[in-house]
């Protein structure tokens, strides 16, 4: 009988040995006891632990098998295994085997609809109630309606801001009437505002079960093809030019791919979002030695960037954006803090125009929106710092009569007096921004509103005319501030969506008068061309006896396939649900398609006035995806809850943000 310690008895037990084992093994013993005598403690626990670790992986695997083949034991693998069962036994086995990952299956499918109803509660949050950066949303923003009150989160009636005394036609005490001599229509169709409907679940933008209009469809066909195209020649790079199917480079950041991400996911078009998706994330790069305009790339790519971050809640689109607000920093260290217009992006260098000393108005106060957004996504607040700095700036300098000179300049801080007034090229966005601001802070900031409000006072006091003979209300300009001249950009025609969108949101009555006659004037822009397709400028005759109202100059009578025309019937038929104006936009679309769609996609045109040569300009402007299509998709749609007006604010690219309501 081996007699040893305790601590030699358990030894052999460990080592595999016992007392009764054969005299032939004993020196054998004797040498692995003696061995294991000279080693130290912490040698043997070492030994103890790894042999304690063998057992314990052996009895596991052994376990893991036996679950594998439903507690059968076998030495075979599972193929082999099969050749052991009976054929009923097999099939047990079979359907036991199918079961588990079928079971595995569901279990992997319910814990992504976790996380994806955890992502969207949290999107949600941020779109009712502002930014995860702790601010906090009491109510959503209310809906502005005649007919039904708007309706806070559980459904309790809030009061309507627009009539604070519960009196219709209460409008903050001022005149409705636009000018004497104006004639002004009674109230019509378009008093009766139709409010957006408020929903608490997420808009799921790729629902296949969606069902579209037959004028939706065709725009989106139309969206389909212009991508299919650009995809084809031009991916990528910034610019595509349709004819010679050829690309060019503006910024160098795949520039109409960002502009377009935000349509492609509004249009429930998942093939083109996910295109654009994996370029954003693989190929999209800021780190360019190139000299961007910073209202430019604001609006296309950091707006773009943002809407499709909003849209999806996908941090890649989060994450690009910050990294190009970072690299547009630099132009707000001037010395009066408005921005220089122009930076380079890998060196931060910032500086005025090549062309002359001056930023232009429209673009300094026409980045708010985005920067603003921006902070609110990353819980950074410089950059919204930055603009507010900016806006108030501007809000401090002399006005004429809330009218502002299209040039500042970004080392005096002063406006160019001698400048044009303008709600065209250089100065539209400055009185867009005024209100749209307002609305995306909550209606919080009192001076923005009071600027806006003030702007439109000053429409009407120098801008706003008559044409002869049918009357046509129009937005002329101001040269050099001061003599008026009845030349209207088309650009101009953003402004009575921007005036239907502000007397939604409780501005003053006849600020929705003088919208539904620009609008008139904006579609015979289009409507009294033999193209049916609006030039870029018209001048409005102003003489009794003449038989036409517009006059278009040779050099101004290029289409560029701008939105702001449809971007006005778009919000126009939201808030009144008027048929005219989807009528306009389909005939306008119509247009678009007829002379302007070639093979190679869509190409901005020469002539508007000439239906049989209207010549190509081989260029198709990002803008035409971002914001052409866009409004005319949204105008098409019966669908309320497809970014509602009270929960989301467009960009001056037609790139939706959220309000934030605290
Ligand atoms: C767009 O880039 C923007 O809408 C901008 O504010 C004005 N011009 C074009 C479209 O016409």
């Amino acid at each position: 009988m081996f007699e040893g310690t305790p601590r030699q008895n358990q030894m052999s037990v460990i080592s595999g040995f016992d007392e009764y084992s054969n005299g032939k093994d004993y020196k054998k013993r004797q040498s692995i006891i003696r061995v294991w005598k000279r080693l130290s403690s912490l040698q043997r626990s070492v030994i103890c632990f790894v042999l304690l670790l063998g057992g314990i992986s052996a009895l596991y695997l052994v376990t893991s098998v036996r679950q594998l083949h439903g507690g059968r034991w076998g030495h075979a693998g599972p193929s082999d295994l099969r050749d052991f069962l009976d054929s009923d036994e097999r099939q047990k086995m079979e359907r036991e085997k199918r079961e588990y990952i079928q079971q595995m299956k569901q279990k992997l499918a319910k814990q992504q609809v976790g996380d994806i109803v955890k992502k969207n509660k949290e999107m949600i949050r941020r779109q009712r109630k502002g930014p995860p950066s702790g601010m906090k949303a009491s109510k959503v923003d209310q809906g502005l309606d005649g007919d039904q009150p708007p309706v806070e989160d559980k459904g309790q009636p809030v009061r309507d801001e627009r009539f604070p005394n519960g009196n219709e036609d209460e409008d903050n005490g001022k005149d409705d009437s636009v000018d004497g001599n104006l004639n002004l229509p009674p109230k019509s169709a378009g008093d009766d505002l139709i409010v957006d409907q408020m929903s608490n679940e997420p808009y799921d933008y790729f629902n296949a079960k969606r069902e579209y209009t037959e004028q939706q469809k065709a725009v989106q066909d139309a969206f389909k093809f212009a991508w299919k195209e650009y995809k084809k020649y031009a991916w990528g790079h910034d610019e595509y030019h349709p004819i010679s199917k050829t690309h060019s480079e503006w910024f160098g950041v795949g520039l109409t791919i960002v502009d377009s991400i935000d349509t492609a996911i509004i249009m429930g078009l998942k093939d083109e979002y996910l295109d654009a998706r994996e370029w954003v994330d693989k190929s999209l790069t800021f780190d360019k030695d190139k000299d961007v305009n910073l209202f430019e790339i604001t609006i296309r790519a950091l707006g773009g960037l943002l809407s499709a971050y909003h849209l999806t809640n996908d941090d890649v689109f989060k994450e690009k954006a910050r990294d190009l607000g970072n690299r547009l920093l630099p132009c707000f260290k001037s010395p009066s803090n408005v921005p220089f217009s122009d930076v380079n992006l890998r060196t931060g260098h910032a500086h005025p125009p090549r062309w002359g000393p001056d930023s232009s108005t429209s673009e300094v106060t026409t980045i708010q929106l985005e920067f603003r957004d921006l902070s609110r996504v990353t819980n950074d607040d410089r950059y919204e710092h930055a603009v507010n700095v900016v806006s108030e700036h501007v809000h401090n300098l002399p006005k004429k009569d809330g009218l502002v000179p299209i040039f500042i300049n970004a080392n005096t801080g002063s406006f160019r007096s001698s400048a044009t007034i303008t709600f065209g090229a250089r100065g539209d966005s400055y009185y867009e921004y005024l209100l749209k601001q307002w609305i995306q802070t909550g209606k919080k900031k009192e001076y923005l509103k009071q600027d806006y409000m003030a702007a439109i006072e000053g429409i009407k006091t120098h801008l706003l005319k008559e044409s002869e003979p049918s009357k046509l209300l129009y937005i002329g300009e101001l040269l050099g501030g001061r003599s008026f001249s009845p030349k209207m950009d088309h650009l101009v025609c953003f402004m009575p969506g921007t005036m239907a969108l502000g007397y939604q949101n409780g501005l003053p009555k006849d600020h929705m008068e003088i919208a539904t006659r620009l609008t008139r004037t904006c579609y015979e822009m289009y409507n009294k061309m033999p193209t049916k397709l609006s030039p870029e400028i018209v001048y409005f005759n102003q003489a009794p006896g003449s038989s036409d109202d517009l006059i278009v100059k040779p050099l101004d009578s290029h289409n560029l396939l701008r939105p702001e025309t449809v971007e006005s019937l778009f919000y126009m038929y939201r808030f009144t649900k008027d048929k005219k104006y989807r009528e306009w936009g389909w005939q306008i679309f119509r247009a678009f398609m007829k002379y302007t769609k070639i093979d190679g996609g869509f190409s901005s045109i020469n002539n508007v006035k000439s239906p049989s040569n209207p010549g190509f300009k081989d260029k198709l402007e990002s803008f035409f995806l971002a914001e052409t299509l866009k409004y005319l998709f949204l105008l098409f749609s019966d669908d309320p809850q497809l970014i509602p007006l009270d929960k989301y604010v467009f960009n001056s690219e037609a790139h939706p943000l959220p309000i934030y309501t605290e």
